[in-house]
């Protein structure tokens, strides 16, 4: 029995692979860049096995998963967290690329690998996955016209899973969490401009990638018959703000 968690070479997702590990649990850490996975595989021994896959290209997907060791084969847990927003332009002045690296993993890459992972739960009458959605699935902001797009999709698809897997005892949850520091978001979002997204972060009390490892375990390990549609979180210091009217 394993858990899978792409984007695992940072954040959030490297975060969720020591809780795991620690846990207990076979761990396999997906994401692009081996040499990161490799740092985390010495500091997490052999529990943790280091899997380089590009969740937007099919091919990847594929042959990653093909070759699993017996111990990791059989997934229990999905967490798909690879992800990234580029840019904060208004859609006008976006770069069409970026959005469509954005759709390409957020979405397409999501709903491969979920594809591709959920017949052996189904098969086995268990299973959970979590998908990590986004509040900017549901609360627009300017700038984030295709990555709120992409995290409602998340948002929905998640809920329409659920809707399809009744019956199986597969359950699946969405978590949307706002600003998070420590982690690449905002370096990835800004392109290497460190300096802005350090600013982001500047005197808030953010929430923490170990914050969101803790809800993945809490999520997972509700007893069978609880399933934890969504959870929306975010920093105390964060909160709504009043809908923009643009005056003349
Ligand atoms: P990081 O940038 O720190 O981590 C993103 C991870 O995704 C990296 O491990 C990266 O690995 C991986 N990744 C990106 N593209 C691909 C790809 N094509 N194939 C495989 N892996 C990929 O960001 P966070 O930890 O902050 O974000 C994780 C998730 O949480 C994302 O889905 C993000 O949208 C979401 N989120 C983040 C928030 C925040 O404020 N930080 C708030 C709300 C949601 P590599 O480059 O090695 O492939
Ligand atoms: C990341 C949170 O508010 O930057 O998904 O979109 S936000």
């Amino acid at each position: 029995m394993s858990v899978l968690i792409t984007g695992a070479s940072a954040g959030f997702g490297a975060a969720a692979c020591r809780f795991m590990v620690e846990k207990g649990f076979h761990v396999i850490g997906a994401a692009r860049r081996m040499d990161k996975l490799q740092q985390l595989r010495a500091e997490l021994g052999e529990r943790f096995l280091p899997l380089a896959m590009d969740v937007s290209d099919f091919t990847s997907v594929d042959s990653a998963l093909s070759g699993l060791p017996e111990s990791f084969a059989e997934i229990e847990l999905l967490v798909n967290n690879a992800g990234l927003a580029l840019g904060l332009e208004p859609a006008h002045q976006a770069q069409f690329a970026d959005w469509l690296q954005m759709i390409n993993t957020n979405i397409i890459g999501l709903t491969y690998l979920t594809r591709q992972i959920l017949p052996q739960m189904v098969a086995k009458k268990r299973g959970h996955i979590i998908n990590i959605g986004s509040i900017a699935g549901t609360y627009p902001y300017p700038g984030g016209n295709v990555y709120g797009a992409s995290k409602a999709y998340v948002k929905q698809f998640s809920r329409n899973l659920r809707a399809d897997l009744a019956g199986t005892h597969v359950r699946v949850s969405n978590i949307e969490p706002g600003l998070c520091g420590d982690t690449e978001f905002s370096n990835v979002r800004f392109k290497g401009d460190d300096e802005r997204a350090e600013k982001l972060y500047a005197n808030v009390e953010y929430i923490r990638p170990e914050d969101i490892a803790e809800m993945i375990w809490w999520i997972y390990s509700r007893p069978a018959h609880v399933n934890i549609n969504s959870v929306e979180v975010m920093p105390t210091a964060q909160s709504c703000a009043a809908l923009n009217v643009y005056r003349e």
